[in-house]
Formats: C-alpha cells, structure tokens, sequence
C-alpha cells in the first residue's frame, strides 16, 4: 500500500504544477455526469493514470472524469477510485482545490475500502492520509517533500456551518436544521471545494459540512466512490461521524453504478446528533 501513498504524492506535486502554469480553458468534451471538463481536470486525470500504470498492485483505476473502469494489471490486489481535481472550477477565481482516492479491496462498496486519502492544493500542499491502523495523517509539502505535520482528531462539538446546493432547493426540513445551528452560533463556512471545505472543518475543531437531497438533485450531488466513501472514511477514522439523510452510515454505502451520488453528511458527533434528530431518522 506504500507504494501507492508514494504515488499519491508524486502526482499531487505534478498536478500542483500544473495548476500553477496550465490553461484554464474548457477541452472538448463532458465526463460521465455531463459536466464540461476543464483541461486541467483532463490533465490531472492523464497524471494520476500514468503515475499508476506501473504500480503492479493497482488492478483497475476508476476515475471521475471517465465512463468506465480501466483495467491496468490483472493481479493487482487494489481499485483506487478517484476524482483527480474535485472543484476545478475554483482554480480560475483562485481558490483550494483537491484530489481525492478511494483504495478498495475487492468489490466497489464502502465496506470494501482499505484507505483513503486527500490532497489539498491551497497556498500550501497538503496531504491527509487514513487507514485502519491510525487517526488520519496529516502531511504538508515542505521543500518539495510531504513531511507529516500531525494527526487528525476531530472534536465532539464543532462551530462551524457548510451546506452544499441551492437554498431554494432544499428541503424544509434541511432549512430549518441548517437555521437551528447558526441560531446556537454556529459560523457559516462555504467555498464550494469539497475538499478545503472538510479539511477546514477536521482541522478548525469540527462542525458540519451537508450536500443535503435537493429538489433538483434528489440524490444529492457527490459521488459515492470517489467523493463520499472517502471523506467517510477520513471523518470516522478522525472520530467524526458521516450519514446519509436516512441516518445510515456512508460506509454501508453500495453504490450500484461507479458515478452514483448520495446525500451526505460529515461532522462532529454533536451535529449529527442533531441532525439526526431533525431530520427523524
Ligand atoms: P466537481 O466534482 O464537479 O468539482 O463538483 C464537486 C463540488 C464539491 O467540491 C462541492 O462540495 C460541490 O461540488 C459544490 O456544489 P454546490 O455549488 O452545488 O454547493
Ligand atoms: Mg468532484
């Protein structure tokens, strides 16, 4: 598995580069969710499939930006599911954007997931990496290598507030919830990166981040392989917690296609309390 941590931070220096000098124009076609692919998000994706195209223990990639799965080595032991720069669209107002991977073990379902890691390209790169062994590890680029900074604790009861989707197309149910946490003073903390959006909330002491169902997205917007599991993994290995809005846990999640979404929630345990409470589940 080592080996594949070691690429994860070859590739997330390769990506930094790239955002830092490539063209931010959009290329000529639309992943599987039919959102237009920015060349970067092509870019990125070309990286981290060639940087595992000799690691012999990945047997197949299956990434955000492509249909189906691509099968590399037929005894590899490992799927790595992955979004190669989740909210690229920030890149051209400047904001953090992210690469996420899910390692799994066997058939893509949550239950199957070894490891997980992020990679946030901010003003600084960092890394957090999470396994069954230990809280999630927490790395930052320094002289153009990862050093460990930490690890990852999440609090009991956290302060800040971040929902994803349109308010107009929220739930009353969502709304009401979402109200009642800025009513106890709770701060609202948003920038539409899922990724500088949940590592601020691990690392700020905890709160809650929510892509709630929408009436325009009824099953909400991120996807369960590369996005959810993942990030799932993280906020419970930090001693978070992450449900869905029947009050399931996302690593009982079985996704029945590789880009299907699920509602979510990830927070400390005071706010899914809460939320659990609001929503009836
Ligand atoms: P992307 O994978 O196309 O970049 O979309 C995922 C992003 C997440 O990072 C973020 O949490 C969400 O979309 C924001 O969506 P919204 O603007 O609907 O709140
Ligand atoms: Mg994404």
């Amino acid at each position: 598995m080592n080996e594949i941590f070691e690429t994860i931070k070859k590739v997330a220096l390769e990506i930094d580069e790239a955002i830092k000098t490539e063209d931010l124009g959009y290329s000529d076609s639309a992943n599987s969710s039919g959102e237009d692919q920015l060349k970067l998000d092509v870019q990125s994706d070309i990286i981290i499939e060639e940087a595992f195209a000799s690691v012999e223990i990945v047997k197949d990639l299956v990434s955000e930006e492509k249909e189906g799965v691509l099968s590399l080595h037929k005894d590899g032991k490992y799927t790595i599911c992955y979004d190669p720069l989740d909210g690229s669209s920030l890149v051209d107002v400047n904001l953090s954007v992210g690469s996420i991977f899910g390692i799994y073990e066997g058939e893509l379902q949550a239950s199957n997931l070894v490891a997980s890691a992020y990679v946030v390209y901010g003003p600084r790169i960092e890394l957090v990496i999470a396994t069954k062994e230990s809280k999630p590890k927490h790395y930052r680029v320094s002289k153009g290598i990862f050093v460990q900074v930490g690890e990852i604790a999440i609090d009991k009861k956290g302060k800040l507030n971040a929902s994803g989707g349109t308010q107009q197309n929220w739930s009353k149910t969502h709304k009401t919830f979402i109200d009642s946490l800025f009513a106890e003073g709770y701060r609202l903390r948003y920038s539409g990166g899922m990724v500088p959006d949940l590592h601020q909330i691990l690392l700020k002491g905890g709160g809650l981040f929510s892509y709630p169902a929408t009436t325009d997205k009824p099953n909400g917007k991120l996807r369960q392989l590369f996005e959810v599991i993942p990030f799932a993994f993280v906020y419970e290995m930090a001693g978070g917690e992450a449900i869905d809005d029947k009050g399931n846990r996302l690593m009982q999640l079985i996704p029945s296609h590789p880009h299907d979404t699920s509602p979510c929630f990830f927070g400390s345990l005071y706010e899914i309390t809460k939320l659990k409470e609001a929503y009836g589940v």
